[in-house]
């Protein structure tokens, strides 16, 4: 396989000692290589950033923060650590970097932890508008141990903010409810999050702002996407979606007191063992990031994402909110026929080589494993290089497989289309 060439050899040692892992894990690498991912929080990482997490780095325990860790033989674990959390500052604008959180659901914990006490109050957008899990959802950590109130989105049709934040309700719900807490940032969102106004509520119900910048990190970075700084007293992200690294989470502040808690409260508070092969690849990945190239990636990925909302408006499909200023777009497929559902629509794509995930859209009257929707996101396919014409064409397939699907006829045409995806792919490594 042309992507990942190193990984040949060591796919070869793998397969060796466990065959059934290796050809598992080569299958995969096919998968990835001939399908187009349109998952929005996912993405294809740099050999480097790759390469870095298959080290010996994963045999050491280096528990504790740089400079005071609760074992020997840290030394070179203590300079990655280091460079780590000073490419983060520089990335983000932030004076303080925890590079530590094994994800971006327990970065969040590690932020509550530290800015809450159980039974507190905080204030954030429910799951099903577009929030997260780790945002209060009831059998969440978040849910059960804090009391999450939801500020909404526009939900009235005529609105001209239609499906957006309703930044006005969410002062009016903050003013009540006295959170300590005000989190914006969210998972299924496609417009750009306006951090002074919800700074300015922060202020005014003298609570504290976090961003969770997971999916959004890679535009923030990029400087396509404004940056919750100066506003956010917390930011908290994963490090694999846009901002394309390893599996993982990271919190900045620009607070020392904060600062300190967070670490505290991130070990020994809700992690042990640090994850260092993953934290150097982190590093690997901001050292990317900081790059001039980073930036027009970034712009490429929002561009990307427009093209393709506007190819499915021309098929017609409405994306929610009118389109994205972002790289996703939620798409509400009842535009397109009332009986469509984001389950078969996701089924179907996969069958043809594009692989995307159901999701609610706002007021969804359909449950979870079924929706009305499919989130769509560009951060892999721009990684590979697709640019305004396969976008299109990307598009156009979308619409074919689902239109067949509807006639009840999916299964001929998600092989046609199946074998065009495969060629297109061939076209565009994945990186080496
Ligand atoms: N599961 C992630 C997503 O797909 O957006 C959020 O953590």
């Amino acid at each position: 396989m042309a992507n990942h060439t190193a990984t040949a050899s060591v796919l070869e040692l793998i397969r060796k000692a466990d065959p059934e892992i290796g050809n598992l894990i080569d299958a995969e690498a096919k998968r990835q290589a001939t399908t187009i991912e349109l998952i929005a929080s996912e993405n294809h990482v740099s050999g480097a950033v790759m390469h870095a997490m298959g080290t010996c780095l994963t045999n050491k325990y280096a528990e504790g923060y740089p400079g005071a860790r609760y074992y020997g033989g840290c030394l070179h674990h203590d300079a990655i650590e280091t460079i780590a959390r000073e490419r983060a500052c520089r990335l983000f604008g932030a004076t303080f970097a925890n590079v530590q959180p094994h994800s971006g659901a327990q970065a969040n914990q590690a932020m509550m932890m530290a800015l809450l006490e159980p039974g507190d109050t905080f204030a954030s957008l429910v799951l099903k508008d577009g929030g997260h899990l780790s945002h209060g959802m009831k059998i969440n950590f978040s849910g059960r141990f804090f009391k999450p109130v939801h500020y909404p989105l526009h939900y009235d049709k005529g609105h001209a903010e239609f499906e957006r934040i309703d930044y006005d309700a969410a002062r009016k719900a903050c003013l009540e409810a006295k959170p300590k807490i005000i989190l914006c940032g969210y998972s299924a969102y496609p417009r750009v999050i306006d951090f002074a106004k919800f700074r300015a509520i922060a202020d005014e119900c003298g609570a504290l702002l976090v961003a969770d910048i997971a999916h959004i990190a890679g535009l923030v970075a990029a400087g396509v996407h404004p940056s919750p700084f100066p506003h956010a007293h917390v930011a908290t992200t994963t490090t694999h979606k846009t901002l394309r690294g390893p599996r993982g989470g990271l919190i900045l502040t620009n607070n020392e007191d904060l600062a300190k808690k967070i670490d505290k409260a991130l070990f020994p508070g809700a992690q042990g063992g640090p994850l260092m092969h993953v934290i150097a690849a982190k590093a690997v990945a901001f050292g990317e990031a900081l790059s001039p190239s980073f930036k027009a990636y970034g712009a490429k990925v929002i561009a990307n994402a427009k093209t393709l909302a506007a190819s499915l408006a021309s098929h017609g499909y409405r994306c929610t909110t009118g389109g994205t200023d972002n790289h996703l777009m939620l798409v509400d497929l009842r535009a397109k026929d009332a009986n469509l559902t984001g389950a078969d629509a996701e089924a179907w794509l996969e069958a043809a080589g594009i692989v995307c995930n159901k999701n609610g859209i706002p007021d969804d009257p359909r449950p979870p494993r079924v929706t009305s929707g499919v989130r769509l996101g560009t951060p892999a396919i721009t990684t590979r290089g697709l640019g305004e014409a396969d976008v299109k064409q990307v598009g156009a397939w979308i619409d074919r497989v689902l239109s067949a699907g509807l006639k009840g006829d999916a299964e001929r045409e998600t092989a046609a289309v199946r074998g065009e995806v495969a060629a297109l792919c061939a076209k565009f490594p994945l990186p080496a």
